[in-house]
């Protein structure tokens, strides 16, 4: 559908198209939450009533078999649960927001768009996207903003979930795919190394496939807490390494030591398919296990037993998580572990492999398609006169007209209003109020702007702050693609009607276009864009060029599946590496790494917070807050500490009490456990306001990747002061 035909219709997203089949009584999707993206059956509404209930149930699929975590059943909640946004909020001279038309909301942000450009340039005004946002939604944003708004300024919230482990990857593999394997291939393995994954909680259905490691005694989990996945290696399943948190850099570095020393390495392996070994060789002298040891706290003893134990094992594969990738020295972090997964010879071979768990629900596309600073679609660097060429025709503009890498994620937010930054940002799938670092300065950066616009389903914290909120269709009432934590891409249906009053963000982008005067062409058909995302990706890395909503729609369950790369006549690529690396030389490149200075250390009786995530929440909690069982599970914040650490503090259980650092300070309630370490307490983020775990976290990121130390801080403990209650 053409730009002006949505116009005129009012609302494209209302249109019906394809395999869509909201109107029978059962609709095959995936769940709205995390990577792993778990198979389900929406049924219902009954009758076609919108106001009777949807219901949701597992459906067979090679990653979750049926299994759907918490969150997942209760998820078609989301679709009914009050507070759903259905009118344009625009901030009033009153300073609150209230209702006004699509029109008006669009002329006027038109208006101001083209205020700010012409009185500042183009960059003053960023994009914020999501790794939430379907393919088709994450592309025609990175385009939006790059030939609407001809701004370089865009990046991503995966800037702070997947950039770590992405860089290492790249520098690697020469590709980043986050599994490089399909899930399924685990459930044969003997030996699984979780580093920093708590995937017991965060992807329950993802443990099936870690069985057969559980029952060989081989799941290693590297976490500073005794995490629900931790607690799974009891019994004989494994082993629970618990770190100094911010210390598995080190501990990588004495395994490696230890594989070389024991001549524990693959020789061959080495020989054939990895870069020269000898600057690798010498950088890991110095980490011989009792040196180990004094750093990470785990005993020289174990690491041995540990690093024994990855070598005997016929089929073992090394994962990390966010525990170790996001720290400021992240990706070197994820190198170390990729370096242990080289010199045992994992990477490409069958049964074997490393990979780091994706996390939102479209973690891996969205970090493919254009929404990060440096890139363009099908996961082409934006500084390649190739790939801008290739892109630019596909767009219908010059190579010329496309700006250049803009500024990653804490720096975009905490350039507003500052000279040379951005005066107005468009925030699409993202609540950056609650889960950017060190949120006090980012609240304070938000406030500095002329514009901030939100686009959300829900009055997030975020959208409570901006100027204009547009209220947008959610999971189950839009068609689109997803990209699993595997490279796998899969059909997110839509099973029923939106709320009047909502529109599809595919509409938003191309109103605007059409206000603006935007070259190109901006269907509102999320089918349509996907046919031109695959021919913007073809050729690129990530190429999608062979795929288009039928054939996925055909390919839907089967064990193959469509991961990418799958250009025009492949059947796709399940496994990567099993020739040669994506690097120029097709080796995989060992790269040196050593630890850096600790940038901020607990001395005295400060503690160090270490932050993550619950069962029941999803990320900032905007979702999850709103469905009753989740919310009533975990209804406030809660701060994880040793039993001996609270008494010696005179602290019990319940007791409220504040943690606090130079940067912020939060309100919450004490639950004693033996799980945590004695100088470590643990906090979710997954709480707004005074209760955000990110007022304490700092904005210092990785040199690299840009990712923030979002896993450690310096905190002191204090019992709240009693308030005397008057009446
Ligand atoms: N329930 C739920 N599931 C989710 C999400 C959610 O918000 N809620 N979010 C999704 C997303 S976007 C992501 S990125 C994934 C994240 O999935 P995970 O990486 O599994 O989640 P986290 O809880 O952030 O971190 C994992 C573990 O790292 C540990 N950790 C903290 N510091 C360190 C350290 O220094 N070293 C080591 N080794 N471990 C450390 C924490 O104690 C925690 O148990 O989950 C996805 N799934
Ligand atoms: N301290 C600490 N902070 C962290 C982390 C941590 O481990 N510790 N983890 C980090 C990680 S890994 C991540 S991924 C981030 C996640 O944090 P956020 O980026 O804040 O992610 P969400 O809470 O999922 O926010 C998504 C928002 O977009 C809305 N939304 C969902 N789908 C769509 C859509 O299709 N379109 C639009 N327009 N809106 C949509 C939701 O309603 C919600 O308000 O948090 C990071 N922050
Ligand atoms: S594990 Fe992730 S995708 Fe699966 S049901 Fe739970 S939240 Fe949804
Ligand atoms: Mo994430």
């Amino acid at each position: 559908m053409s730009a002006a035909s949505a116009a005129t219709s009012g609302d494209a997203s209302h249109e019906p198209h394809g395999t869509d089949t909201h109107e029978s009584h059962g609709t095959d999707t995936h769940c709205p939450y995390c990577a792993l993206q778990c198979a389900m059956r929406l049924d219902g509404p009954v009758g076609g009533d919108p106001g009777s209930p949807v219901t949701v149930s597992g459906r067979d699929f090679p990653t979750n078999r049926g299994g759907l975590c918490k969150k997942g059943w209760t998820s078609a909640e989301l679709l009914t649960v009050p507070g759903r946004l259905t009118s344009p909020l625009r901030r009033g001279t009153d300073g609150e927001l209230h209702p006004i038309s699509w029109d008006d909301a669009l002329d006027q942000l038109a208006h101001e768009l083209t205020r700010i450009r012409n009185e500042h340039g183009a960059d003053a005004i960023g994009v914020f996207g999501g790794g939430g946002l379907t393919n088709e939604k994450a592309y025609q944003l990175g385009k939006f903003a790059r030939i609407a708004l001809r701004t370089s300024r865009i990046d991503y919230n995966g800037r702070f979930c997947m950039s770590s482990a992405a860089a290492a990857a790249n520098r690697a593999f020469g590709i980043d795919r986050g599994l490089p394997f399909p899930l399924t291939d685990l459930d044969a393995a003997d030996t699984v190394l979780l580093l920093g994954s708590n995937v017991g909680d965060t992807m329950p259905p993802l443990m099936s496939h870690l069985q057969g490691a559980r029952a060989a005694g081989g799941l290693i989990v590297v976490d500073p807490r005794r995490s629900t996945t931790a607690r799974l290696t009891d019994d004989g399943a494994g082993l629970h390494i618990q770190p100094v948190p911010g210390t598995d850099l080190v501990l990588l570095l004495g395994l490696a030591h230890v594989v070389l020393d024991e001549h524990l390495h693959d020789e061959t392996y080495l020989s054939e398919r990895c870069s020269d070994i000898a600057g690798l060789r010498r950088s890991l002298a110095p980490w011989w296990p009792e040196r180990v040891q004094q750093t990470t706290g785990v005993p020289a003893s174990v690491l041995r037993h540990l690093a024994r134990r990855l070598a005997a094992g016929r089929s073992t594969y090394i994962l990390t998580g966010r525990g170790v990738e996001q720290h400021v020295d992240g990706t070197d972090t994820a190198t170390a572990a990729i370096n242990l997964a080289l010199l045992l010879g994992l990477p490409g071979v069958p049964g074997r492999g490393y990979g780091t768990l994706t996390g939102q629900g479209n973690g891996q596309g969205g970090r493919e398609h254009g929404q990060k600073a440096d890139q363009l679609p099908g996961y082409r660097k934006i500084t390649d006169p190739a790939a801008r060429e290739h892109v630019a025709a596909v767009w219908g503009v010059s190579p010329d007209d496309l700006p250049g890498p803009g500024l990653p994620a804490v720096e975009l937010l905490q350039s507003a209003g500052t000279q040379g930054g951005i005066r107005a940002l468009l925030v699409h799938g993202s609540n950056v109020v609650v889960s950017a670092p060190n949120v006090g300065s980012v609240r304070q950066a938000l406030g500095r702007l002329d514009l901030l616009v939100v686009s959300d389903f829900f009055l997030s914290e975020t959208a409570r702050v901006a100027d204009l909120v547009l209220p947008v269709l959610q999971w189950a009432e839009e068609e689109g693609t997803m990209t699993n934590l595997e490279g796998r891409i899969l059909r997110r249906r839509r099973a029923v009607d939106a709320p009047d009053g909502s529109r599809s963000e595919l509409w938003i982008m191309s109103e605007l276009a059409r206000r603006l005067a935007a070259p190109g062409v901006w269907s509102t058909d999320p089918a349509v864009v996907f046919d031109e995302l695959a021919r913007a990706s073809a050729g690129g890395l990530a190429d999608y060029s062979g795929l288009s909503h039928g054939m996925l729609d055909a390919l839907e369950g089967s064990e193959v599946g469509a991961h990418w790369p799958y250009p025009i006549g492949s059947h796709g690529t399940p496994r990567l590496f099993a020739d040669r690396f994506a690097t120029d030389d097709g080796r995989a490149q060992l790269v040196a790494v050593r630890p850096r200075p600790v940038l901020e250390a607990a001395t005295g009786d400060q503690l160090t917070l270490v932050t993550g995530r619950l069962l029941e929440h999803y990320q900032s909690g905007t979702q999850t807050r709103r469905v009753p069982e989740l919310r009533d599970a975990h209804p406030g914040l809660v701060v994880q500490i040793h039993p001996v650490t609270a008494r010696d503090r005179g602290m019990t259980d319940g007791a409220r009490v504040r943690v606090s650092n130079h940067r912020g300070s939060v309100a919450a309630t004490v639950a004693t456990s033996i799980d945590i370490r004695p100088d470590t307490v643990f906090l979710p983020f997954h709480y707004a306001d005074g209760e955000s775990a990110n007022l304490l976290t700092s904005d210092a990121v990785d040199p690299l990747s840009k990712m923030p130390e979002f896993k450690t801080a310096v905190v002191t403990l204090e019992r709240e002061a009693t308030v005397a209650i008057s009446d």
